[in-house]
């Protein structure tokens, strides 16, 4: 809980006055679900001697995802990373491929990795998803494919990109790290494009500690992701793919299934934490939430205020601020990948096609949620922003 009342400015940390929490606030906390099921299910594990290489609990989780995202194929991984990797390949995709810089570097890296070059295309600020338009402008005649990212849980344009892929006979798939719960046009996030990547790291709505999968309705993609995360080998001692290892373990499976039990109690917290959120900083002049659209589904996970040119206080102060009260406030995914050393080395001059991106890159803060985020807590960030914005 909150250490102290803050009323103005001078009840601020960075004031000289003590820090509202003692513990840091983190963005990021991991939630936990049924903690019982998942101990009792460890136990079973290591009673069993069963704990990586395809087990049977990780077969339980990729059909209870599947079922639950409504697809035909669910291929668990050992994170949302390696998933991309694989999925990347499997795809076939080469040369040039298109998406956005406002994402996490994962995104990126997972072609960069490969030898394949990301091409960044601008977003609509309104919704931090790749803009249609700016992705047809990117497109030269070594571009293989479109990657999307449901940036926050909220979808892509997925109709606009699909149209631009079967126009110009572009591979299409999803980076849908932050999107499982998700939907689009109230379908389930996890059916579009060729496939889509989910990641169930910590830090996720739903986690399994670290992990990822790739969902598809495809068979034959299925199957050949399936080869490429055990090394490619189908039975003993037959190798008859490229592959690395890929393979979720046991216990990770387990706590994906314990999460999965608590996941709608998980989104029903972030929910109320959102509007918790809404209400207490709604009237601060230049400061805002981005919008879900409300017709479809999204775990609210993320917190993501921009801070407008008319606030009292810059979009560092704010975070200087919120740090110095132990709230451990995030810059995601600033500056944007093609300002990273390894492709602002590649392409330079990335900037000048990324307008929006950068303007979004300086005004966002990702605040604090999930089950260890108390309503207390929230009110107690408002008034930090609120003494803020009287500086
Ligand atoms: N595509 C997208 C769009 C993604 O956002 C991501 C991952 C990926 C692909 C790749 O999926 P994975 O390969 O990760 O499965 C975090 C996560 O590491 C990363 O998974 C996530 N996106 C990204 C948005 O955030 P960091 O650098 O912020 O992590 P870190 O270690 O600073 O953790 C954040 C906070 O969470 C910390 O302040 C403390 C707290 N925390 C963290 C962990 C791991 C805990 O309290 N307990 C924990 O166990 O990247």
């Amino acid at each position: 809980m909150p250490l102290k009342v803050i009323r103005s400015k001078v009840d601020l940390a960075i004031n000289g006055a003590p820090p509202a929490f003692d513990l840091p606030l983190h963005v990021g906390r991991p939630n936990i679900g049924n903690r019982e099921a998942f101990l009792r299910s460890v136990g079973q594990i290591l009673d069993h001697q069963w704990l990586t290489n395809n087990g049977p609990v990780v077969q339980e989780f990729e059909r209870r995802i599947a079922a639950y995202l409504g697809v035909k194929h669910c291929v668990a991984m050992c994170n949302g990373t390696i998933a991309l990797e694989i999925a990347i390949r499997a795809l076939g995709l080469t040369g040039e491929v298109i998406v956005p810089s406002w994402t996490f570097v994962a995104t990126a890296h997972s072609l960069y990795w490969q030898g394949i070059t990301p091409v960044f295309a601008d977003i609509d600020p309104a919704t931090h998803n790749l803009d249609p338009d700016a992705v047809r402008r990117m497109i030269t005649p070594r571009t293989s494919g479109i990657i999307g990212v449901h940036l926050w849980g909220r979808a892509a344009p997925v109709a606009e990109l699909k149209a631009i892929a079967d126009e110009h006979g572009l591979k299409l798939m999803f980076d849908a790290a932050h999107a499982f719960g998700s939907t689009y046009k109230r379908e389930s996030i996890g059916r579009f494009g060729t496939c889509e990547v989910l990641s169930f790291h910590a830090t996720k709505a739903f986690n399994t500690m670290e992990g990822g999968a790739v969902v598809t309705n495809d068979d034959e993609l299925a199957e050949a992701m399936r080869l490429m995360r055990n090394f490619g080998f189908k039975g003993y001692d037959n190798v008859i793919h490229p592959g690395t290892n890929g393979k979720m373990i046991e216990v990770c499976a387990a706590m994906g299934l314990a999460n999965l039990d608590a996941f709608d109690d998980i989104v029903a917290v972030n929910t109320r934490n959102h509007h918790a959120y809404r209400e207490t900083l709604g009237d601060i002049p230049g400061i805002s939430l981005l919008g879900f659209d409300p017709n479809d589904r999204n775990s609210h996970h993320y917190v993501v205020v921009e801070v407008g040119k008319n606030c009292a206080a810059s979009h560092d102060e704010i975070i200087a601020a919120l740090h110095a009260e132990n709230v451990l406030a995030r810059k995601y995914f600033w500056p944007g990948c093609h300002m990273m050393k390894p492709y602002r080395d590649l392409f330079p001059h990335a900037g000048l096609m990324l307008p929006h991106t950068t303007a979004v890159a300086g005004k966002v803060i990702v605040l604090p949620n999930g089950q260890g985020t108390a309503i207390g807590n929230i009110d107690s960030i408002g008034s930090i922003f609120r003494a803020l914005g009287t500086l």
